[in-house]
């Protein structure tokens, strides 16, 4: 079957035309998990690379983010029933002090688009909620955003208190955020940084195939 009917509609933004692309393709017998891997997840990678590019920028990834989200939403169904196994859970949130929600619920919205399961705890969150939701949904990744210099400490901190919860030496611990530099990830001991939404998500699906530990910096 040819699912780039699929694809396009994602990489345009075009929500409406994604969902009914979905539901048109399964009606014609494509499987729920076929569509996700081989024309929607495709998709969020050709919008992170024109991200990459610099010809897209952070409105058309929204746009693109929604059209996924919206073909998700009629597949999930499907995929349930298939038995489909997602990627891996990330509990995400903003760290405490910092109430700066945009660019995480992008990354958390690229990250689903990638075939994860996203928890998102919100923005201001104390290092012990990451910790309890991770314990809850047995996340195999904690992605920690921060957008102020003044929040960098809590995200230090953070990384510290999962570091030290025997949890904490089995989930991967990825960083990012306008202040958030590579350096500053491997200073801390996170297991890796994105500069970017895409970037969180090819980080993501990188580590997932990866014993935690192998991919410490
Ligand atoms: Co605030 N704010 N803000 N603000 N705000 C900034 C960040 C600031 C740069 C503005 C400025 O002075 N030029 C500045 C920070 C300076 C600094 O610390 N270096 C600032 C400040 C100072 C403040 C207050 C202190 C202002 C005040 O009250 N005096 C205050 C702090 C409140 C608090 O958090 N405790 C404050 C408040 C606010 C609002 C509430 C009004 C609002 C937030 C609303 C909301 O999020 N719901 C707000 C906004 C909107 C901004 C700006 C204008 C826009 C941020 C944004 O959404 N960008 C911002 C200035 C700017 O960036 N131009 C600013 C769009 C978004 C898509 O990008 O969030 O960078 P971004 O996310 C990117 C990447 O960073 C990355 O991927 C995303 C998309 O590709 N990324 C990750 C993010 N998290 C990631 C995690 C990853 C990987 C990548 O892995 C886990």
């Amino acid at each position: 079957m040819n699912l780039s009917s699929i694809k396009q509609p994602v990489i345009d933004g075009d929500s409406k035309a994604a969902a009914s692309a979905v539901t048109e393709a399964m009606a014609a017998g494509a499987q729920a998990e076929e569509i996700l891997s081989h024309a929607l997840i495709p998709a969020m990678e050709d919008v992170g690379d024109m991200f990459a590019c610099g010809e897209y920028f952070v409105p058309e990834l929204l746009m693109a983010a929604r059209a996924m989200s919206a073909a998700v939403d009629v597949l999930r169904p499907a995929l349930l029933s298939e038995g489909y196994k997602a990627a891996g859970t990330v509990v995400i949130g903003t760290v405490h002090g910092d109430m700066h929600d945009i660019g995480k619920r992008l990354v958390s919205m690229m990250l689903e688009g990638s075939g994860f399961n996203v928890i998102d705890l919100g923005t201001d969150v104390p290092a012990g909620a990451f910790l309890a939701a991770a314990l809850e949904f047995d996340a195999s990744i904690i992605a920690l955003s921060a957008l102020l210099t003044t929040t960098l400490p809590a995200m230090e901190s953070t990384v510290s208190v999962l570091r030290a919860a025997p949890l904490g030496r089995n989930v991967h611990i990825i960083v990012g955020g306008a202040p958030v530099t590579d350096e500053f990830a491997r200073r801390i001991g996170a297991d890796g940084y994105a500069p970017d939404a895409p970037g969180a998500a090819a980080l993501a699906r990188r580590l997932s195939t990866m014993p935690v530990g192998i991919g410490k910096n």
